[in-house]
């Protein structure tokens, strides 16, 4: 059993019962010309994300913890991208339209691809998502339940929307759910600390949040 100090209170886990979702970290979100921008958003804010989200990634590696990376994406021929989804707000590029870095958000194109630093490696579990959420319209209950797992660490973009609504999902499917600080991020800095704030209030009413050191250091 390991405890890490979190908020609001201690988190203890079993590493082999537990899994990493790293949540989206895509050329999309994080560079410019992918789907981020065309919604007006400065990327930038999310670059230091990067090497924190690298780091526990590579302290999971060495707990054996079980890797899993998610990847926010769309078929070519759109069949699982709801028109709702594709046309909302006003962006410069819609998904599925060509941009910088090939068609936005479409399976396959280097913009969906994951930023090299967050590359998955061999063993670890990459799951596809159409949604905001993980657990909607994808494996990842069946691959979590097939390996035991009964804790999630969290990190990746962006906190308040595919990260947040993934720990949401998890946590009412009776996970218990730890987002690392520093390995998440938003274009809103402070829809990030609020995200943070609305996991743990309540007496964690969404889950745990913690620092990176305090996580690696436990
Ligand atoms: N727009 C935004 O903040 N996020 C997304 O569209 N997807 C994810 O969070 N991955």
């Amino acid at each position: 059993m390991t405890t890490v100090a979190a908020q609001p209170g201690p988190f203890t886990f079993e590493p082999a019962h537990t899994a990493l979702v790293m949540i989206d970290m895509q050329r999309d979100f994080i560079e410019p010309g992918g789907f981020g921008a065309t919604l007006g958003n400065d990327v930038s804010l999310l670059l230091p994300v990067v090497a924190a989200a690298a780091d526990l990634v590579a302290w999971a590696r060495t707990q054996g913890i079980v890797i899993v990376h998610t990847k926010e994406c769309h078929r070519p021929d759109l069949s699982d991208c709801p028109p709702a989804k594709r046309l909302r707000g006003l962006p410069s590029l819609r998904i599925g339209d060509m941009g910088a870095m090939g068609r936005i958000l479409i399976d396959g194109e280097p913009g969906a691809d994951f930023v090299p630093q967050l590359a998955p490696q061999t063993g670890d579990v990459v799951i596809k998502k159409p949604g905001k959420g993980a657990f909607y319209a994808t494996p990842l209950s069946a691959v979590l339940e097939g390996k035991g797992i009964t804790h999630l660490i969290f990190g990746g973009v962006t906190t308040e929307v595919c990260v947040q609504t993934t720990m949401r999902e998890a946590n009412d499917r009776g996970y218990e759910c730890l987002l690392v600080e520093e390995a998440t991020g938003s274009y809103f800095p402070e829809f990030k600390e609020q995200a943070l704030a609305m996991v743990r209030a309540q007496g964690g009413i969404v889950g745990w949040t913690a620092a990176l050191a305090a996580l690696t250091g436990a």
